[in-house]
């Protein structure tokens, strides 16, 4: 994707001028001569970079700097015409990202913004890291509990439902005693795939714990997320696995579906889910089990 930039001046010639650089050297660039017709743009989409004069009729850059910096994702380098004026630190304090003087070099600029944006694209790595499990290549679940709190109080506000599942491999203990521990983790990357394939666009999923798996659905109800569940399950049993020392084998695993209750708490809410999953353990492994209320007998809402 082309890296957009976004040039805001009072001064026509510069604006002119350094779009027309910043596309020459492979940039989408659009300028904007003060600072809201500037946020407007950003409103619209989306850019990597805002270059910003600080000196502007209205709102002045830094004001602009610190304002992008609370509404957008994006990186400002802020210009000054006297070096006396402003201070780095001031620019650096609003936000900025970096800071250069006019009359503005254009290849100095360049150089800025491509450090700028190395740097913001290693942030970004650093951050998925940080949420993403190295094994399945899913969340994590650190930041599952970030976000099922997210959803919850977005359910509390909205009044919406929102369902959670639980999942864990059936007799997976076995299948490492028997193929070993690195078989067994093949088994893990390749759930974490089937399970991220298997997902609507809105649910997203989590390795939950060692071989236990959570899927949050937002607008969903518990009655909605069993066809989610059935696909999952359907397409985890669908796979064939081929470990060292092994023929072809196919794995199983156990649902358990919950739906928020308005008022319950977090902790309650995740538990009933993972009551729901012990339930399909209980009765014979290989299925979903429902629990809407807490106290349900086993052999209440069975799922075929
Ligand atoms: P059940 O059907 O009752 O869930 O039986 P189970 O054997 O799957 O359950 P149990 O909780 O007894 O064992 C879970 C096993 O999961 C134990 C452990 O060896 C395996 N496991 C957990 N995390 C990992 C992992 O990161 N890699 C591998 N290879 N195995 C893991
Ligand atoms: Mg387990
Ligand atoms: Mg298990």
């Amino acid at each position: 994707m082309e890296t957009s930039i976004l040039i805001v001046d009072d001064d026509d010639t510069i604006r002119y001028l350094m779009k027309e650089f910043m596309e020459t050297v492979g940039y989408q660039a659009e300028t904007a001569a003060e600072a809201q017709e500037a946020l407007r743009l950003l409103e619209e989409r989306i850019f990597e970079v805002v270059v910003t004069d600080i000196m502007m009729p209205g709102m002045d850059g830094l004001e602009l700097t610190e304002v992008i910096k609370e509404r957008f994702d994006t990186e400002v380098i802020v210009m000054t015409g006297y070096s006396g004026d402003y201070s780095y630190e001031e620019a650096v304090d609003k936000g900025a990202s970096d800071f250069v003087f006019k009359p503005v070099r254009f290849e100095e600029l360049l150089l800025r913004i491509k450090r700028v944006l190395r740097e913001r694209h290693l942030r970004k790595e650093l951050q998925k890291l940080a949420i993403t499990d190295g094994l399945t290549k899913l969340f994590n679940s650190r930041h599952f509990y970030n976000q099922l709190e997210m959803e919850v109080e977005r359910t509390r506000r909205h009044d919406h439902p929102l369902s959670l599942l639980l999942m864990d491999i059936d007799h997976f203990k076995q299948y490492n005693d028997l193929y070993g521990h690195l078989e067994g983790d093949k088994v893990l990357a390749k759930l974490g795939k089937t399970v991220q394939y298997s997902l609507r666009r809105t649910d997203s999923a989590y390795r939950y714990g060692g071989e236990e798996f959570t899927i949050i659905l937002p607008e969903t109800t518990a009655k909605e997320a069993v066809p989610v569940a059935v696909r999952i399950k359907k397409q985890i049993s669908a796979r064939t696995f081929y470990p060292e020392n092994g023929g072809a084998i196919t794995i199983t695993v156990s649902l358990g579906i919950s739906q928020y209750q308005i008022g319950e708490k977090l902790s309650d809410f995740v538990k009933r889910a993972d009551k729901a999953m012990f339930l399909s353990k209980q009765k014979g492994r290989n299925r979903i089990t429902l629990l809407l209320e807490d106290e349900v007998p086993p052999d209440q809402n069975p799922i075929p």
